[in-house]
């Protein structure tokens, strides 16, 4: 079998392999990143949408913020609708903070199109096999254009997403996991329709939960609460438009343009976090070690903030500065991802309608939720600092909340 040699052998190029293989190669560390898909899959990929001032700002730092400059569009509120009034979160106002809109799928294409101006090695379609990584020896054998190949390296980064085979190839017993399903998916769909809104509407209505948000001036992306066994078969776009119009409805007479859908899905919502997030020489970071629901738009931001600490860390490795932030890792990215848990959920919880509302107790109670976020200024700011993201935790630079 043939061998390749590098510092960092990276599993997955979703944002989180990505990011981590163009810091690293800023800072001088070679790194080689493995995917099972093609080129085109990852690049289509339709999924996150909403990025944090914190995320944009290192994308800007960093040299990646050429296109997403020029097309992603920068929003300052949000809007939450409810008992038929819309209420606007002021999110730049209450916070000096912004968020960008911009698909994961462009980020994704931004990101390989910099590694590979950069002659930077990701391998498409390389098969990984599940018992390929071995964790002592650092290695990771797979299949590339049907050779079968070892890639030796110095560390493995699993950024491999929830369904990878990194978290996988740890040791029994070294991993605690934490998991909580939520009682509903999303089903997601994306439309070629101007939106009919200029910032994000969080619906909560009493037949469920629904979403409009957008791309750019031409695609709309809009979401709606189903149950986690819904069969996508069951809705027609007309079907979808339907249920859309009636619980993004409000008493001013607020209307929904619609147009053809060029993308539907369903996603689970679930609360997932491994503890400790490395084992030895091998680190895991994104959804390879956490998952969030999709309420808080945090995911991909939790992934970049991941493998920035990871990257400063092996700065530090290789520079000769010690392995004091590879041995905090774990715990340096925890707190931020315990703290998002939180806010995802509580998110969650406040705008889903629940199969279990105890006699209409529970909807009472996120009815009052809702009403004192949009009218107490301390709620509402919370809120805000929350969604445009708290401030990224650097190395030597002391602790986030
Ligand atoms: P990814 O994106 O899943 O990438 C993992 C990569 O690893 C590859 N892979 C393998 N490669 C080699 N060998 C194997 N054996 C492999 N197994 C898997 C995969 O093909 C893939 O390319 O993980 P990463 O990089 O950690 O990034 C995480 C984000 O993708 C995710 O958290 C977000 O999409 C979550 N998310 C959102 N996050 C936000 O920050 N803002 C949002 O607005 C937002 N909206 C969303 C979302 C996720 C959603 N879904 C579909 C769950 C909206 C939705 C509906
Ligand atoms: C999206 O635009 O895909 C999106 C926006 C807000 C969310 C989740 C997803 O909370």
């Amino acid at each position: 079998m043939r061998s390749i040699r590098t510092q960092i052998g990276i599993v997955g190029a979703g944002p989180a392999g990505l990011v981590l293989s163009h810091l690293l190669h800023l800072q001088g560390i070679e790194s080689v990143v493995l995917e099972n898909r093609s080129r085109e899959y990852v690049e289509q990929r339709v999924r996150a949408g909403v990025l944090e001032d914190a995320t944009v700002g290192l994308f800007r730092e960093t040299g990646l913020a050429g296109r997403l400059d020029r097309e992603a569009l920068v929003h300052e509120g949000i809007e939450l609708r409810f008992e038929g009034a819309g209420h606007r979160i002021a999110l730049t106002e209450l916070t000096g903070r912004s968020i960008w809109i911009y698909g994961q799928q462009e980020v994704v294409k931004d990101l390989i199109a910099a590694r590979l101006a950069a002659s930077g090695q990701i391998l498409f379609e390389a098969d990984v096999h599940t018992e390929g990584i071995d964790t002592s020896r650092c290695s990771i054998r797979f299949t590339h254009g049907g050779e079968d190949l070892l890639l030796e390296c110095d560390f493995v980064a699993g950024c491999d997403g929830f369904h990878g085979v990194t978290r996988a190839a740890l040791p029994p017993g070294v991993l605690r996991a934490y998991h909580h399903e939520y009682p509903f998916a999303w089903l997601g769909i994306l439309a070629a329709v101007p939106p009919s809104t200029d910032e994000l509407i969080y619906a909560a209505h009493d037949r469920g939960f629904a979403l409009h948000s957008l791309r750019s001036p031409e695609i709309s992306r809009l979401y709606l609460q189903v149950t986690p066994d819904e069969d996508i078969g069951r809705w027609s776009d007309d079907r979808i438009w339907e249920e859309l119009r009636v619980r993004l409805s409000d008493d001013a007479g607020w209307t929904l343009r619609e147009g053809p859908v060029i993308e539907k899905g369903i996603a689970l919502m679930r609360s997932f976090v491994v503890e400790p997030m490395q084992h030895g020489r091998v680190f895991l970071a994104g959804d390879a070690a956490h998952i969030v629901p999709a309420t808080g738009a945090k995911g991909l931001n939790l992934a970049v903030h991941d493998v920035r600490l990871l990257a400063d860390a092996l700065r530090d490795h290789y520079g000769g500065a010690g392995d004091a932030a590879l041995d905090s890792y774990t715990d340096r990215c925890l707190r931020r991802v315990w703290r998002v848990q939180e806010f995802s959920s509580s998110m969650s919880s406040m705008l889903h309608r629940l199969p279990d509302d105890d006699g209409g107790f529970t909807r009472r109670l996120q009815l009052a939720k809702l009403r004192y976020t949009v009218s107490s200024e301390a709620a509402a700011r919370s809120l805000a600092e929350n969604y445009v993201g708290l401030p990224h935790e650097r190395t030597n630079e002391g602790s986030a909340p």
